[in-house]
């Protein structure tokens, strides 16, 4: 039976431009969808620069102003890469046209921005989500495999970490092409919306929703020229930032993100201990999930390494190559692309959606309001529908 098309028209092409578009290009190469994915359009200021992103990765056609994207009738799916800034307008006036809509992480500058967004899917009633990849993992969907099975038991304790170390010199400016995660004014926040994001996402999948929080920010260098002004500014994001959690299923949570963690360049890993055994992972080592079942008899019991690419057991996994090659970063990206596409196919759409978005985002706000007040603050509950 002849494919649906499903044409997309991304808007910027940086770093997650590309990670997108890959994933884009490889889905149907490799899962069996209802809809055939197209790379239709894609949108950016810079005829030239943007033209030569189209002939690289074969977009049929560009525009430099993403409201005619929007209003083309030849794209049924908006795909924001741009940086944090945008992603509301975009994302709202998107679904006004009745696109469906991809967005990247994190979901708004702030929750009260990405209420918003929620809103305009659901009135819309466009599919959308949020482009949390590392849910997408193979170790990471099996890990939420084993929780769901009841393999941990009662959880007591979930541990987060996300360590990079890009931004130590004074030397480097804020602001433009690449450095605009450190205006504020454009990211809306520093590490606590670009990496603890991805944690919360990944915890509130895995452990269930947060209460309450308290946490401590810091911003190491106070000062960076800016590189569109020239002028030396004011630095207000929080360079590193650190936070302790209450889960709703009662068990206790420490997090911690910072881009001064000098040697770690991408450092994502995450602990989570049960009654009955314990689970690890580290992004470095994204092909593993370290599993410790207390059940297992005492004289062989202790952590195991599990190498997830078993065909047969795995997610994901049996899509590629043979029993024992890894996958990597980017197929988490082609495995959003294609859950995307299958929740279009079934009709039961794939998270995290915006509302999913929505609640990491609220945590977020909880954690740079208490890095304020010093105190332990309330996380905002989602609504029903
Ligand atoms: C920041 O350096 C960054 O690129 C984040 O913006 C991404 O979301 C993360 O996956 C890797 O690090």
């Amino acid at each position: 039976m002849a494919k649906k098309p499903l044409r997309i028209g991304l808007i910027g092409y940086g770093f997650m431009g590309r990670a997108h578009s890959n994933a884009f290009a490889q889905v149907n190469h490799f899962f069996d969808l209802g809809h055939q994915v197209q790379l239709q359009a894609v949108c950016a200021r810079n005829a030239e620069a943007v033209k030569g992103f189209a002939d690289r990765w074969q977009y049929k056609s560009i525009e430099t102003d993403w409201r005619k994207l929007i209003a083309r009738d030849d794209i049924d799916v908006i795909d924001i890469a741009t940086p944090n800034n945008l992603h509301a307008e975009m994302a709202i006036a998107a679904a006004k046209a009745g696109k469906m809509i991809l967005c990247e992480k994190p979901l708004g500058m702030n929750g009260p921005e990405a209420e918003k967004m929620v809103a305009a899917v659901e009135k819309a009633k466009v599919a959308n989500m949020v482009w949390y990849n590392y849910r997408r993992c193979p170790a990471v969907t099996l890990a939420k495999q084993l929780i769901d099975e009841g393999r941990l038991g009662r959880i007591f304790h979930y541990r987060a970490k996300f360590l990079q170390d890009w931004t130590i010199s004074p030397e480097l400016p804020q602001g433009g092409a690449g450095l605009w995660r450190l205006d504020a004014s454009v990211s809306g926040s520093g590490v606590t919306g670009d990496l603890l994001a991805h944690c919360i996402d990944t915890a509130l999948w895995l452990n269930g929703g947060i209460q309450e929080v308290t946490a401590m920010t810091e911003t190491f260098i106070k000062e960076r020229k800016h590189s569109l002004t020239g002028k030396v500014q004011k630095v207000s994001i929080d360079d590193a930032s650190a936070f302790l959690a209450r889960f709703n299923n009662g068990s206790l949570a420490t997090f911690e993100s910072t881009r001064y963690a000098r040697g770690h360049k991408a450092l994502y890993t995450f602990e989570i201990n049960g009654e009955n055994g314990s689970l690890f992972w580290d992004l470095h080592d994204l092909h593993r999930l370290q599993y410790f079942d207390h059940k297992d008899e005492g004289a062989v019991r202790g952590w195991r390494s599990i190498h997830v690419s078993d065909n047969g057991a795995h997610p994901y996994v049996g899509k590629w190559w043979v029993p024992g090659l890894q996958l990597g970063y980017e197929h988490s990206f082609v495995h959003q692309v294609a859950d995307f596409v299958e929740g279009l196919d079934s009709g039961k759409p794939a998270g995290p959606t915006f509302r999913d978005g929505l609640a990491t985002d609220y945590v977020t706000d909880a954690v740079l309001k208490s890095a304020g007040t010093r105190r332990w603050e309330k996380v905002k509950q989602l609504k029903n529908k």
